[in-house]
């Protein structure tokens, strides 16, 4: 598109340089210091952004994130991930560094960030999707999707695919639908099915119809209730002026939704998810000599949904620990470093999204009382095509998120539905088998008591059929 506005990252980045050179250093805390008196954002030791929450096979909420350097330089400084958990959303543990730009072959003279990463559980496995975003020496930029995978969360993560052929753009976002499959979401709304092997796209990218211009990055797919809400960061143009920050003739900074029916679209136009950073916060530290939080004035918004034991919520970043570290905000319009925060999303009863409401309070803790795992069936039997077996009156409570079975005598590939109430009733999940031995499915809205069917379109034999992630294994009793 041709365009004579500014291009925001520039502005942003232009302004923020100026001001890395222009000010003091902080005033008076340091990322140690542990009196920032705010829940929000979640992590204080370290500049996060970019998170991207799911629920892990331990029943724990995990992120990765990437890592604004606290010596500053923007976006160019962006070198490494770290993964985080949390089994009540509120205490979070870091568990370090997942991977670094020095595990990559950086080719002499290009000049390589690591941005918005998305880290997935899937076939026994984590996954870490990643972009790498180079200038080149010519100081034309090039992106494309990277792949990194690990045997857990908190160990170091090895690249195995250094670039996902057919991918350019940033910000990759992996959603697994009911059936199993498993989608790359990137770039400019792009989107493509994964193949098995989880690295190599299994068709031709598609452009996700959004119904509105305004995408500019950040694509972020989730489902609820067999609606598809696709997020985004929205295109915007101006910083936000201090003396007028609610212009109404700005496009603004904020994560807008569509929703439509399938993972390729196509979308309609939903509203707001997230308004611009800091908007309606009143009991933080405010910009002096205005009544709004310093961070109102930056713009970088990125979001990340979860489910967590029957609430929704969203990840995003704002520099609130930045600019209460540094005492006073220096610029309008300055990047500074980024850190996660937390909020609940709520909907209206025809699914439409209330727009988050930002706090510097964060969330509240989640106290989960059921057990880890429901075995549903431990002795071997058999599944045959075109029937199913049911499993009476089973008590998902507040949450199960994956499901998992042993097959043997497998003679045919196939797959086994996960289903509530009837044979055809809602799918919870779909486990895919290739061949004998375990084989798991994470799991959507698996909640309440149900009569549980299990579906399969070819014949199996099973055994240890199990819910679990039910409770965080750390609190699991001994
Ligand atoms: O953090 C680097 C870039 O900024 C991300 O890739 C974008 O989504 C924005 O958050």
């Amino acid at each position: 598109m041709v365009s004579n506005r500014l291009n925001p990252r520039s502005f942003v980045l232009a302004s923020y340089l100026l001001t890395f050179l222009s000010c003091e250093p902080g005033g008076g805390q340091t990322l140690t210091d542990n009196s920032y008196p705010y829940g929000n954002p979640v992590i204080t030791h370290l500049y996060t952004a970019d998170a991207a929450p799911r629920v892990m096979p331990d029943g724990n909420v995990w992120m990765v994130t990437s890592v604004d350097s606290e010596l500053g330089g923007g976006y160019s400084t962006m070198h490494s991930y770290h993964t985080f958990s949390s089994a009540d959303m509120v205490n979070w543990t870091d568990h370090g560094e997942i991977l670094n730009l020095s595990d990559l072959d950086e080719p002499e003279g290009e000049d390589w960030a690591l941005w918005a990463p998305d880290m997935i559980y899937a076939k026994g496995s984590y996954y870490l999707y990643f972009p790498i975003r180079v200038i080149m020496p010519d100081k034309k930029v090039k992106s494309w999707i990277a792949v990194a995978q690990s045997d857990s969360p908190d160990k170091r993560f090895k690249v195995i695919s250094n670039r996902i052929e057919g991918t350019s753009g940033i910000d990759p976002a992996i959603f697994c639908d009911d059936d199993g499959r498993y989608y790359l979401y990137w770039g400019s709304r792009k989107v493509a099915r994964l193949n098995e092997d989880m690295i190599t796209l299994a068709e031709n990218p598609r452009f996700l119809e959004l119904g509105v211009n305004n995408f500019m990055e950040a694509s972020w797919m989730h489902k609820r209730k067999g609606i598809y809400y696709f997020n985004y960061h929205t295109r915007y143009d101006k910083p936000v002026s201090p003396d007028n920050p609610d212009d109404i003739n700005r496009e603004k900074s904020q994560l807008d939704y569509c929703t439509g029916d399938s993972p390729y679209g196509p979308m309609k136009y939903a509203g707001v998810l997230n308004y611009e950073l800091g908007v309606n916060i009143k009991n933080g530290p405010v910009y002096p000599g205005r009544e709004y939080v310093p961070w109102r004035l930056t713009q970088s918004n990125h979001g990340g949904v979860v489910e967590f034991h029957g609430q929704d919520y969203l990840f995003y970043h704002n520099s609130a620990l930045s600019s209460w570290r540094q005492d006073k905000f220096k610029e309008e319009g300055t990047w500074t470093q980024r850190s996660v925060c937390i909020d609940k999303i709520f909907y209206n009863d025809d699914g439409t999204i209330i727009p988050v409401r930002q706090t510097v309070e964060g969330v509240s803790e989640v106290r989960v009382t059921q057990p880890f795992e429901i075995n549903i069936k431990d002795e071997a039997g058999t599944l045959i095509a075109g029937k199913y077996i049911q499993f009476r009156n089973i008590d998902l409570g507040s949450g199960y998120y994956y499901f998992s079975l042993e097959a043997s005598g497998v003679s045919q590939a196939g797959k086994v539905e996960i289903r509530t109430d009837q044979p055809d009733g809602k799918l919870l999940g779909t486990v895919h088998i290739n061949g004998n031995g375990l084989v798991e499915c994470s799991l959507r809205e698996a909640q309440g008591k149900h009569d549980i069917y299990l579906v399969p379109d070819a014949g199996f034999t099973v055994s240890r059929v199990r819910f679990f992630a039910g409770l965080p294994l750390d609190q699991k009793s001994p």
